[in-house]
């Protein structure tokens, strides 16, 4: 029998709103200057991966790894992310992702905890602009875990903090790595993306525009 439904734990960036589109334009005009080319393509693999570890897949891409020193790429990363602060100064709760504000509504309406799991350390400064901080029961992002996504840590945190069994979850991404974390924390993975990209996801959708709990709550219920 399924486990009584109790909480939704989302992903920030490309879920909610989409600050995905930010972070590809803050690494491109890196990569850039390193004399690195880096497409949409080669950003569809960042999604979810913590800030150093894009980093070196950019690096990687451009066979660059081993030119730079620890405190040459903490530099790096700190350029991008400084860039990136500049491109998400001006996010309003307009830039909530379609459907999103009423999918939230609804689950608070239905008495369920609500959760974000998100691989950014700037995810507290993004809600608190799209007026979303205080609607959620609680926030992990990547300042309170030690293992980025694919690793289970951040939604299982999310799960003890809210105080219910990750059985009781469903968790919301638009990354294969976050997917991946979802499930390896034994939840109910619901992705928004390409089908192609989401093989263990338990609903796929193509956009956030599709989201509705009721949907989500019978494919849940089995
Ligand atoms: P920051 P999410 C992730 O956030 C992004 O998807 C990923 O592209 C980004 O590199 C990562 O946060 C780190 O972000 O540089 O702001 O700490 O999708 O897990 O909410
Ligand atoms: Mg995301």
């Amino acid at each position: 029998m399924t486990t009584p439904l109790k909480a939704f734990i989302f992903d920030l960036d490309g879920v909610i709103t989409d600050t995905a589109e930010y972070h590809f334009l803050a690494w491109k005009a890196l990569a850039e200057d390193l004399g690195i080319t880096f497409t949409r393509e080669d950003n569809e693999e960042l999604k979810g991966v913590s800030r150093m570890d894009s980093l070196e897949k950019i690096l990687e891409l451009g066979g660059r790894t081993k030119d730079f020193s620890a405190e040459e790429k903490e530099a790096l990363a700190e350029k991008k992310n400084e860039h990136y602060l500049t491109l998400i100064q001006d996010i309003t709760p307009e830039d909530l992702l379609p459907a999103i504000k009423e999918l939230i509504s609804d689950i608070k309406s239905k008495g369920l905890k609500l959760g974000m799991a998100s691989a950014s350390k700037n995810a507290f400064t993004v809600m608190e602009s799209l007026g979303m901080k205080s609607e959620f029961d609680i926030i992990v992002d990547a300042k309170t875990v030690v293992n980025g996504k694919p690793h289970p840590e951040v939604f299982l945190r999310a799960a003890e903090m809210l105080g219910v069994d990750p059985e009781a979850c469903i968790g919301v991404e638009d990354a294969a790595a976050g997917v991946q974390a979802i499930k390896s924390a034994g939840m109910f993975a619901v992705a928004v993306g390409p089908k192609e990209s989401f093989e263990n996801a338990d609903i796929v959708y193509a956009s956030t525009a599709e989201l509705s709990l009721e949907k989500i709550v019978e494919v849940y219920n089995g």
